[in-house]
């Protein structure tokens, strides 16, 4: 069973999973509109089922438990945008946070503690503030957003369910990953769909907030192969997962522009910085501070170590390099394909993450 299949990670899983010969059952809450694009491609598939159901609401998570009776849950539901989770606090705690607890909950009182295996979508969120650099699974903790200090809280409900009532239950430390299924208010994704844009004469130029915040970004299909392996081990065990390498803000956006044959120098520093076309002298990307955040995570770099050797897994199965690339072909095409009325108004989507309706 999988919460959040509609999600980015949730449709590269169920594909993984299905090719295993797994049947798939994915949890999806109600919408008045049906967003589900990235798994529409499976729902014909006989072992891939659909169940209604909502993180915030346990009688339903009760009874999708109850009745499939799941060997695996990956939870993977969430509010899963970091600025958003200062626009929401609470709901973001409410599915964030208690969320996991009605999962754990709901597995135990069906009586499937002993043979259910669970994974937790935690995140590098949790080192926010960092305390060291990199960062692998002995580093201290220290949130820095709403949304991390709720996952902090789920991080900890499922090691206390696991020494408590002896359940598989496990916490995947993931860092940023990435791919062209990535939500489009997500930095990367904001940054590979204006550059395309940009390049077919489609949106003048791209406005970002801090261009200088590092990431170890990697590929979410190279990812949810982990979360699988997690669920497999003798022992349930947290795992950081990463591909060993940082990069800023500024790198992503020199690399996708670069992909679609603009190259870009950057001047100025902080608010007054500008991305400018080499060849043109055009100014592409701008700062605003509306994308400034509260409190900004800024070095989040992981040490894959201890999941190479005990999960004998590859971080590095797609580069830096050929991620921006993915993205960018797939953009680019995605671009062309969409007609005057279907254009995403990315003014707005980036003023409903600051919370501002204009
Ligand atoms: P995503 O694309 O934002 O997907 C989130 C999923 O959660 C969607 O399917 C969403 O459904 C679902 N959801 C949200 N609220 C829900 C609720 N109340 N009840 C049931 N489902 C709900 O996130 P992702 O990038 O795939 O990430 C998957 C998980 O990993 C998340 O928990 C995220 O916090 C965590 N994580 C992600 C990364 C990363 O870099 N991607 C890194 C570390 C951890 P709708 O489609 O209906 O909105
Ligand atoms: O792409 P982001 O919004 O991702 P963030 O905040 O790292 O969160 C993602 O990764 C986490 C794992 O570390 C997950 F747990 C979480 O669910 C989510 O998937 O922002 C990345 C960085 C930030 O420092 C942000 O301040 O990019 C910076 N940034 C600069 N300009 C921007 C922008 N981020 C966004 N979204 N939009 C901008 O215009």
């Amino acid at each position: 069973m999988i919460t959040g299949v509609t999600g980015q990670d949730g449709s590269f899983l169920s594909e993984f999973l299905l090719e295993k010969g797994y049947e798939v059952h994915g949890l999806i809450r109600r919408s008045s509109t049906d967003y589900r694009a990235r798994i529409a491609h499976l729902e014909n598939n006989e072992h891939f089922h659909l169940h209604y159901g909502d993180l915030g609401d346990s009688m339903s998570l009760m009874s999708v438990i109850g009745q499939i009776r799941p060997d695996e849950i990956y939870n993977l539901a969430a509010q899963s945008h970091v600025q958003v989770s200062f626009n929401v606090p609470e709901y973001t705690a409410d599915v964030v946070a208690t969320g996991v607890l009605r999962v754990l909950e709901a597995v135990r009182l069906c009586g499937l503690a002993d043979t259910c295996r669970i994974y937790q979508a935690s995140t590098s969120e949790l080192y926010g503030k960092v305390e060291e650099v990199p960062q692998s699974e002995n580093t201290p903790f220290h949130p820095f957003s709403p949304y991390a200090v709720a996952k902090q809280y789920g991080y900890w409900i499922v090691k206390e369910y696991r020494e408590a009532y002896g359940m598989y239950c496990c916490s995947g430390i993931l860092f940023n990953h990435e791919s062209e299924r990535r939500g489009e208010t997500f930095v990367t994704r904001k940054i590979t769909l204006a550059a395309s844009r940009i390049k077919q004469g489609k949106q003048d130029k791209l406005v970002l907030g801090n261009l200088s915040a590092l990431r170890d970004w990697g590929y979410a299909r190279d990812y949810v192969e982990c979360m699988w392996l997690m669920l497999q081990q003798d022992k349930p065990e947290d795992f950081v997962i990463a591909t060993g390498e940082q990069h800023s803000v500024r790198e992503f956006c020199k690399l996708a522009f670069q992909y679609i044959g603009i190259d870009l120098t950057f001047e100025g520093t902080g608010e007054e910085e500008k991305g400018i076309d080499k060849a043109t002298g055009k100014v592409l990307i701008e700062v605003s501070p509306e994308f400034y955040r509260p409190t900004d995570v800024v070095n989040l770099w992981g040490d894959p170590s201890r999941a190479k050797e005990a999960l004998g897994w590859n971080p590095t199965k797609t580069s830096f390099e050929e991620l921006v690339r993915i993205m960018v072909e797939h953009d680019m095409e995605q671009v062309a394909k969409e007609r005057a009325e279907e254009y995403i108004d990315l003014q707005k989507i980036e003023s409903l993450e600051k919370g501002v309706i204009r």
